[in-house]
Order: structure tokens, then sequence, then C-alpha cells
């Protein structure tokens, strides 16, 4: 399908981040999504966000697999890298591409069909590697590209549009994630962009793999009643577990005024993420209380959204592997490839 293109022309007076670029440089083709499916929304959330943190997109790679939510990538930041891997498998090529250069920021934007259903294992292990990226999945419960298939996040009970029941126990990223060892672990919804920036923002700081599950209704096949992926379910059921102020590096860190259920974590670049629990003794440093409370959540029909969990002192891939400091991309061949007197040798230790 074939759309207008975006004016490539800035109004002169429009407001420059610290790196001189307005908020149009991070914006990216125009989309062809249905109007007010909630990806959409995550775009503008991702805009807001790189724009605020001033990222250089000629940095940034972005990664996804096939879906409406995998088009995603194609709506932000024209000018940075992009792959568009096979249906469910962006978290291995993101492995891959991130073990050969690891100066890009990697950026990876899945539906919950993609990552749940047919990526599942690939996700799994990319949260055992804590390959360091921002890993947003779309969820809206179907497959949205494919006409509205119930995808494994569909809730046990919930209803088709033609008012099928969904029989199967659904997975929820946020407990699987939580159950593999991920590092960083949030939830958001896409009608929520005051929530979202600052979660995307402090996930894109994360050194390691941060899972940020938004829920993002699809209009065309899950917006009905007894969906509950629905605008109007999670208007009525969201919970906010953690409220969340992203503090940069280059900005005065001022002491807030209250200090109520406030956790602070300092990031690796020396961000202050400032985590302000609305449940009742929250700690989202604490793996097992994030996994009580989502499913005490699940239990009552609701939905935990904020920072649920975040470890900040977690070895990522690199760390893990031991590899060099500079990108394999940057090596010259004589250092990447040892001759065959060293492959002889360390072939010898294997007779
Ligand atoms: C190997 C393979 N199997 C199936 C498909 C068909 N297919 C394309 S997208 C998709 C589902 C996308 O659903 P989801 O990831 O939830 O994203 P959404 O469209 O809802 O945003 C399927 C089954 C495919 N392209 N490749
Ligand atoms: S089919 Fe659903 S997920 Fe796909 S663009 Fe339309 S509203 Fe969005």
């Amino acid at each position: 399908m074939s759309s207008i293109s975006k004016p490539s022309v800035r109004h002169p007076s429009a407001q420059k981040n610290q790196i001189g670029l307005s908020k149009a440089d991070y914006e990216g083709a125009m989309s062809t999504l249905c109007a007010g499916c909630g990806h959409d929304s995550v775009t503008a959330a991702l805009v807001q966000a790189f724009w605020e943190l001033d990222l250089p997109p000629h940095r940034a790679a972005k990664m996804s697999g096939i879906g409406c939510s995998s088009k995603t990538t194609a709506y932000f930041m024209k000018q940075s890298h992009g792959f568009n891997a096979v249906h469910g498998r962006m978290p291995s090529v993101t492995a891959g591409a991130n073990a050969a250069n690891r100066e890009l920021t990697y950026i990876g934007i899945s539906g919950d069909g993609d990552s749940l259903n047919i990526g599942l294992g690939q996700l799994a292990h990319a949260i055992r590697r804590n390959v360091n990226m921002l890993y947003v999945i779309e969820n809206n419960g179907v497959y949205g590209l494919t006409k509205g298939q119930f995808s494994a996040s569909a809730d046990l009970g919930s209803m088709s549009r033609k008012g099928e029941v969904n029989e199967q126990t659904p997975i929820d990223p946020v407990l699987l994630a939580l159950t593999l060892g991920a590092t960083f672990v949030a939830r958001s919804f896409s009608g929520d962009k005051s929530q979202l920036v600052p979660i995307l923002k402090a996930a894109m700081t994360h050194r390691g793999f941060a899972l940020v599950d938004v829920i993002s209704p699809c209009v065309s096949f899950n917006d009905h009643e007894g969906s509950a992926k629905s605008y109007a379910y999670m208007r009525r059921h969201e919970v906010e577990t953690v409220m969340t102020d992203f503090v940069p590096l280059r900005r005065e860190i001022k002491v807030p005024e209250t200090h109520e259920e406030m956790t602070v974590v300092r990031m690796h670049d020396g961000s202050e993420v400032r985590l302000h629990a609305t449940a009742p003794g929250y700690n989202p440093r604490s793996r097992d209380m994030a996994y009580r409370h989502v499913q005490a959540c699940i239990r009552k029909g609701e939905v935990a959204t904020g920072i649920l969990f975040i470890d900040d002192a977690g070895r990522c891939m690199h760390d893990m592997q031991r590899t060099v400091p500079t990108p394999l991309a940057h090596l010259p061949f004589e250092q990447l490839c040892p001759g065959s007197a060293a492959l002889n040798h360390l072939m010898e230790r294997y007779r």
C-alpha cells in the first residue's frame, strides 16, 4: 500500500535537543496502520523518548520481525539502521548484530504473536543472555496482520470479535521475563504516554535486556466488549504499581520533595531512575515481590504497570562471553583470524 510521504521541511523555531535535532528528525515514514491502532501511539512515545535522550539516530539499529507491530520500526528514526527479520527471529538476529557491533544502540519492536508464539524460544534465550537492547512488545492479544486469531497472550475466557472464547492459558511476558532472569521488566499502556515515555527512557539507558510490554489495542480485531486487551478494559483495570521519573546525567539532579517509598537506581551512564511505589511496600529491586504482585493483580483482573523490576548489577552478554571491547566489526582481519597454526594448536586440545 502506498501512502503520502511526510514533508521534510522543518519549522526554524522547532525546539532542538542537545545534539541539535528537532522531534521531526526522529520520525519515520507515514504509518499505514489502521487509524486508532495502539502501535501508532507507541511510535509517538518512542519518538519523544529518543528525542529527549539525545540519541543519535545513525548510531541506533531498529530490529523487528513480522506483524503490524513489527512495521513500527519504519515509522520512527528513519536515519537509523534497520533490519526486519523473519517472523519471530528478531531476538537472535539482534544478539548476532550486537555481538558484531556492541557500540550501536539496539531497539527491538515485536508483537505478542511474534514474541510469544513463533518467537518464544528466541525471546527466552535473548533474556537469558541479557542482550543489551530495548525490547518492546506491542501486545494486543491477537495476530493483527493476519486478521485476528488469538495469540498466546490472549486472556483465558476473553472473546474474539466473532464471539469465540479463548480456552488456552495465556503467557504473560512480564512473568516470563521475571522467571527467566530478565534484568529490567516493565509494563505500560499505549494510551498512557506520560507513563510510557519515562519507562522507555529508563529501559534504553539500562545495560542489558530491557523488556517493556505495552498493551496496545488492535482497533480492528480486538477492541470489543469481552476483550481484555481493549482500550476500555485497560482504562478500567490498569493499576500503576510504580511511577517512574527519569533524570538524565547532564541535568542537575535535585532531591525530590517526597522520599516515601522511593527507590533510586543509578544507571551505568550516571543517569537516575526514580521509582515511586504506588502499591504500598513495593520494592522494584525484588524479583520475588514483582512476581507475587503481578500475579496478585492478574488474579484480581488488574493489569500492573510501571517499572516492575530492575537489576542494575546484571552482567550483559558481552560480560558473560568476555568479548573484547572493540566491536568485532572494527577488528582487523589478522586479529579476527589468528591463522592455521593457532587453529591447529586449539584442535590438539580436542584429540
Ligand atoms: C514463518 C511465518 N509464519 C507465519 C507468518 C504469518 N504471519 C505474519 S504476521 C503474523 C502474526 C503477527 O502477529 P503479532 O506478532 O501479534 O503482531 P500484530 O500484527 O498483532 O501487531 C503471522 C502469523 C509469517 N509471516 N511467517
Ligand atoms: S489490524 Fe490491528 S494491529 Fe494491525 S494495524 Fe490494524 S489495528 Fe493495528
